[in-house]
């Protein structure tokens, strides 16, 4: 309990203190209590300052090491704990642990990420996220190290690097910084055919997710699942939103970017500690080798989906997200993920992408971590079973060894247990990971297979598959990037691509850049139509989110706001299982009609309506013709509309909203009708507030 607070005057300098009656003592590293935190050690008053300071020198020595190298994708990002339960069991398919009991649970750490920006850039740019879990299982760490889209740039790892230098800030000026919308990228992209499918993916609101919570994840590989008798089945991994799928759209993520650069590590926290747990079901694609041999494509290649058409996602599992970390170097940032993590019953296939990523990982940790021994950290531990540390090998030593073992036994076989000396661990023939024994032959070669050949029959089916309005906004992002390429003839190699996904496609963003369409680029397989895939959806889809909770609703009143509407609106939207942030022109105390007083929960000008999820407007006649004459109010409003938000007024408020250009929809209600209309965005609105592609 904080008891007093003093001033520490040190030896000249002033410092206020607020002391804790039991806080504990301040020591140096090494543990020697510390009497002055204030001043170093001098020599004299004004003197010079003495080498000999070790409580000054070992602290500053600290500070100069407190950062470690930043990965060098995905350096963006957050985390939490959390659990997967299984909701079905698996043991005919696998024997891995975790899916064996209806039930069991099986600790996890989550961590969501951007890709391309660095360490301190901002939440929200078109991009990639990172969606990586690893559960702690009782047979050992199991690393799913997935995206929230279902396929990825390139087919062989060893174009990694250079898809990475492409899309990172150009070499020589050093921006822009997370963006894909400059030329290296997009040179890069209109080189590589194979990317074309990815290149649609990144173009939707796929990468303009509106939460973490609200965005799928899939573990993009094809993978093994091993049963008990070593039958091998292939398995794909889908992670589904609980609360369902929403992203934003482009014009909100940008504003969003500058109101909060935070945004959605801000949401994932607030939400945990709201008790919103995010929550996914955990999905698995199965497949045997003949069903991988009827399908036009390859199972191996990273660029391609099977569409949930054709093989249906069977829900095994659910993810919950309870827990923020306490520390966020500690454990955010200190976690390492690696796809070669596996536990017996789940094992590898030979996706070229997925192979080169089993050596990248484990040595990237190494460099960031700085000691092969970073399996010690507590975050990376290894701790499923009985709550101890199972590890138990012959690897000893090294930088930052955590480990006393005891004994002379390091070294196996060894019979030294049969002098009555401690002889250590051993293999279990039994229980033991097997790698599934896949015929393997042929020549060795550095050749990409031809069935790997087609680079656009998926990106076709992907454009067809879209709700017109999302088929808008892929097109008016091909515009947007493709303006930002200063080089004319990248332009044009991207949209020779095009012509090869869509006709329309490709005019239309021609007509956006206002150019000639170039001849169709030569294609190494024959496109064919697909049947479209409306899984793949997101507006208007299947798994459009459709509900209040765990969202925010922003409700925005001012001086002599209705006391009683104010309540009614909020508890509405508790009962819907939103979460009610109030916002007014000054936080500190608002008055109401009924003489009250209330504290608002933010500013007007520090939350504008692209943080919030729906919009209620509740002023009166006074404050209303202020506001009218209040740039950020009208923008409130103006950018609400815009963004295709429901917003709920009273009629004092009407003029605000006339001001700000609303007209009357399905969205635009008074507060009664309010929160069922707020479940929602208002996509056939768009038409009126934009011009798109
Ligand atoms: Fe990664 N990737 N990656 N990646 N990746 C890294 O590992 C790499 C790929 C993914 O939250 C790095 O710890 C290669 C696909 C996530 O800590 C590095 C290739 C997918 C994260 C690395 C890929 C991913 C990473 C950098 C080409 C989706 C963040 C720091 C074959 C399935 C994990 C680190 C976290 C991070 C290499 C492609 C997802 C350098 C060589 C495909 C979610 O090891």
């Amino acid at each position: 309990m904080t008891d007093h607070i003093a001033l520490n005057a040190g030896h000249g300098g002033e410092t206020h203190q607020v002391t804790d009656a039991d806080h504990p003592v301040l020591t140096t590293n090494h543990g020697m209590p510390v009497s002055d935190n204030q001043n170093q050690l001098k020599a004299g008053q004004r003197g010079p300052v003495l080498l000999e300071d070790e409580v000054y020198r070992e602290k500053i020595n600290h500070f100069d090491h407190e950062r470690i190298p930043e990965r060098i994708v995905h350096a963006r990002g957050t985390g939490a704990h959390g659990y997967f339960e299984c909701t079905e069991s698996l043991a005919d398919i696998t024997r891995a642990d975790l899916f064996q009991k209806k039930g069991q649970r099986t600790d996890v750490f989550v961590r969501f990420s951007t890709v391309a920006g660095g360490a301190g850039s901002i939440d929200t740019p078109r991009d990639v996220r990172g969606f990586a879990v690893k559960f702690y299982t009782r047979e050992g760490n199991w690393d799913l190290v997935g995206n929230n889209i279902p396929i990825f740039f390139i087919q062989d790892a060893i174009k990694f690097p250079d898809l990475v230098h492409s899309v990172k800030m150009e070499a020589d000026r050093g921006y822009p910084q997370a963006a894909t919308a400059h030329d290296t990228f997009w040179d890069f992209i209109s080189l590589m055919p194979e990317a074309t499918h990815m290149a649609m993916w990144i173009m939707s609101d796929r990468t303009l997710p509106k939460s973490f919570a609200t965005m799928e994840g899939f573990g993009i590989h094809t993978f093994r699942f091993v049963n008990k008798e070593g039958r091998s089945t292939f398995v794909k991994f889908h992670w589904k939103p609980k609360a369902g799928l929403a992203s934003a759209l482009w014009d909100e993520t940008v504003k969003t970017a500058g109101a909060d650069p935070d945004y959605q590590r801000r949401n994932l926290f607030e939400r945990i500690g709201r008790g919103d747990y995010p929550e996914w079901e955990l999905g698995v694609q199965l497949f045997d080798e003949a069903f991988a041999d009827s399908q036009p494509y390859d199972v191996l290649d990273a660029t391609k989906i099977i569409p949930e058409e054709v093989l249906p996602v069977r829900i095994v599992g659910k993810l919950v997200l309870d827990r923020y970390p306490d520390n966020f170097f500690a454990e955010t940032e200190q976690v390492a993920f690696c796809p070669s993590h596996l536990v017996p019953g789940i094992d590898h296939t030979n996706d070229p992408l997925l192979q080169g990523r089993l050596f990248s990982y484990q040595d990237t940790q190494i460099k960031r971590l700085g000691s092969t021994n970073w399996h010690q950290i507590p975050i990376n531990q290894a701790k499923g079973r009985d709550g101890g540390c199972p590890f138990l090998n012959m690897q000893r030593d090294g930088h930052m060894q955590m480990q006393v073992p005891k004994g002379r036994a390091n070294y196996e076989p060894n019979s030294l247990h049969l002098a009555g000396e401690i002889g250590g661990p051993r293999e279990d023939l039994e229980n033991g990971f097997k790698s599934y024994p896949a015929e393997e032959e042929g020549q060795k070669l550095r050749i990409r297979a031809e069935s790997f050949a087609d680079h656009y029959s998926q990106a076709r089916l992907f454009w067809r598959s879209m709700d017109p309005a999302e088929q808008a906004h892929i097109a008016s992002a091909f515009v947007f990037e493709l303006s930002k390429v200063s080089i004319e003839h990248v332009r044009v190699a991207m949209m020779a691509n095009l012509r090869n996904v869509d006709e329309e496609l490709a005019r239309r963003v021609a007509d956006g850049l206002a150019m000639e369409l170039p001849e169709a680029s030569p294609t190494k397989a024959p496109v064919i139509d697909m049947e479209p895939s409306p899984a793949l959806r997101i507006i208007r889809g299947p798994r459009e989110m459709h509900t209040l909770e765990g969202r925010t609703v922003g409700i925005f009143f001012a001086d002599g706001t209705d006391a009683a509407d104010l309540k009614k609106v909020k508890d509405a939207v508790k009962a819907a299982g939103g979460h009610p942030l109030t916002i007014a022109p000054k936080v500190g105390a608002v008055p109401l009609s009924d003489g009250s007083t209330v504290k608002a929960d933010a500013q007007l000008f520090g939350q504008p309506s692209v943080t919030v999820d729906a919009c209620a407007v509740i002023l009166s006649d006074e404050a209303c013709a202020k506001l009218v004459k209040e740039g950020a109010a009208v923008q409130w409003v103006m950018d609400a509309f815009g963004h295709l938000k429901a917003i709920g007024h009273n009629a004092s408020a009407k003029p605000l909203l006339d001001k700000a250009g609303v007209e009357p929809d399905d969205g635009v209600t008074d507060l009664g009708g309010f929160v069922e209309a707020a479940k929602q965005r208002y996509w056939d609105r768009e038409a009126k507030v934009r011009t798109l592609a």
